[in-house]
């Protein structure tokens, strides 16, 4: 084969120089690892990109796809149907808690966030509550790359670049609060009243004007913020006092990474009006998103004539029969792995070997949920993100592979880790932190 050229492929979230010069490939993946471009097996500490929650190649899944393809590898969703949509979209609104029971599919998280943002302005403008415009997003929020995503969410390296963005769009604060919950295991106690600034931007452009608040229930992107004891509750209160839609972004928490249950809604017994997800609903294997209303933001738009296009939205791949059918056997895998309930159970040991960690050079906090971790470092002064790079490259070359997203090294393995992997996992960290300057 002769050498791969790396000019035309114009890298996503990627230094597309640095990159060329020093390439990480990866060539293969079965269960718990990747093989690199040099034949080495790499432990996956975070599941692909927070997206292959069963493993790699997973014969179920791989099979269903095989022979969708075969059989039915595309059909119109608009004014037409087949069979695998309508399934899919049962299955995971029976996955999905409370009465979360229509799913609208799309295919990919920055696709469902839009279209959740889209449903939320169109729900009070079809009720004929029209001057509800506003979105509220969070500081540090990430909601994918769309320009509705990029307004609410909260990440300025994201935003800076692209102009004014949405106008009518505010920030709640973000949770990140080093002085009072520092190396919490699990949610931190202290940042609930944080959730009251709601009330404030609420004052300020008053609850007429606002359609809906988006969070994640557990920052991811941004190096992993668990949601204060309460926050969300809260945030929930002043949504219904105020006639707000609450949107849960659980494009990363999703699908058992919590641990114990399918979705943080469910964990942290809050339910939003409109959940999106994404990621490991096909276990990562084939683009697919979802923005899944409540009974009463679906029935709202149920009114006009019969005939009429009660949402004109969609993409030609909404509910892809290849997508649909390998999302259908992850749910059976998941199903029949218990892996939701396997994350939860092993999650006590992974937040040890997690928190095994302080006290190591460099450590300024370490926080985990269910089967995520962020390990908090300080920055090399004058140049935020670099040892947190390097701690990733050389975790690479060491053969696990975890995520940095500025001087936060994120682990968030596949829900089949083995505790001996678990260790390895830490351990690789552990030796890097001891030696990177
Ligand atoms: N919402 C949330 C909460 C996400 O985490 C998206 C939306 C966008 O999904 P798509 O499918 O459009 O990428 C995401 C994506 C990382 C990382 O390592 C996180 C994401 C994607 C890539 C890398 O932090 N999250």
């Amino acid at each position: 084969m002769p050498p791969t050229n790396h000019d035309a492929f114009w890298m996503p979230f990627t230094a597309n120089r640095q990159f060329r010069r020093t390439p990480r490939m990866l060539v293969a993946a079965d269960g718990m690892y990747y093989t690199s471009e040099d034949g080495r097996k790499v432990l996956d500490g975070c599941a692909g990109l927070w997206c292959v929650n069963a493993g790699h190649n997973r014969p179920r899944i791989t099979e269903a796809v095989q022979k969708t393809i075969a059989t039915l590898d595309f059909a119109p969703t608009f004014q037409m149907g087949h069979p695998l949509a309508f399934q899919a979209a049962d299955r995971i609104a029976a996955l999905a808690p409370g009465d979360l029971n229509h799913v609208f599919f799309c295919n990919s998280g920055s696709e469902a966030a839009d279209t959740a943002l889209k449903i939320a302005i169109a729900y009070h403008r079809v009720r004929g509550d029209g001057a509800r415009t506003r979105l509220i997003g969070r500081e540090r929020g990430y909601h994918g790359v769309g320009f509705g995503g990029i307004s609410v969410g909260g990440i300025s390296g994201n935003r800076k670049l692209y102009g004014a963005l949405l106008t009518g769009v505010d920030h709640l604060p973000h949770t990140l609060d080093l002085e009072r919950n520092a190396f919490t295991k699990g949610l931190p106690a202290y940042g609930a009243e944080l959730a009251d600034n709601l009330e404030r931007i609420v004052a300020l452009h008053d609850p007429s004007t606002i359609a809906a608040v988006m969070v994640e229930p557990m920052a991811g992107s941004t190096g992993v913020l668990p949601p204060p004891v309460g926050y969300l509750k809260r945030l929930r209160e002043i949504c219904d006092k105020y006639g707000i839609l609450l949107i849960f972004d659980e494009v990363i928490t999703g699908f058992g990474r919590m641990g114990g249950t399918p979705f943080a809604s469910e964990k942290f017994d809050v339910l939003p009006d409109i959940l999106t997800c994404a990621k490991g609903v096909t276990n990562g294997t084939i683009p697919m998103g979802a923005a899944i209303a409540r009974d009463h933001v679906y029935e709202a738009f149920m009114n006009g004539p019969e005939t009429g296009i009660e949402l004109p939205h969609g993409y030609t791949y909404s509910g892809h029969p290849v997508a649909c059918a390998a999302s259908l056997a992850t749910l059976d895998t998941y199903a029949e792995e218990n892996l939701f309930e396997r994350a939860g159970d092993i999650a006590p040991y992974f937040e040890e070997a997690a928190h095994a960690l302080r006290g190591l050079p460099h450590v300024i906090d370490i926080r985990n949920v269910g089967l995520v971790a962020g390990i908090e470092l300080t920055p090399r002064p004058g140049a935020p993100g670099a040892r947190a790079y390097e701690i990733f490259d050389r975790a690479f070359h060491k053969g696990v592979l975890v995520r940095y997203t500025g001087d936060v090294i994120a682990v968030s393995p596949p829900l089949i880790i083995q505790k001996s992997e678990i260790d390895q996992l830490f351990g690789t960290l552990a030796d890097i932190l001891r030696t990177v300057e």
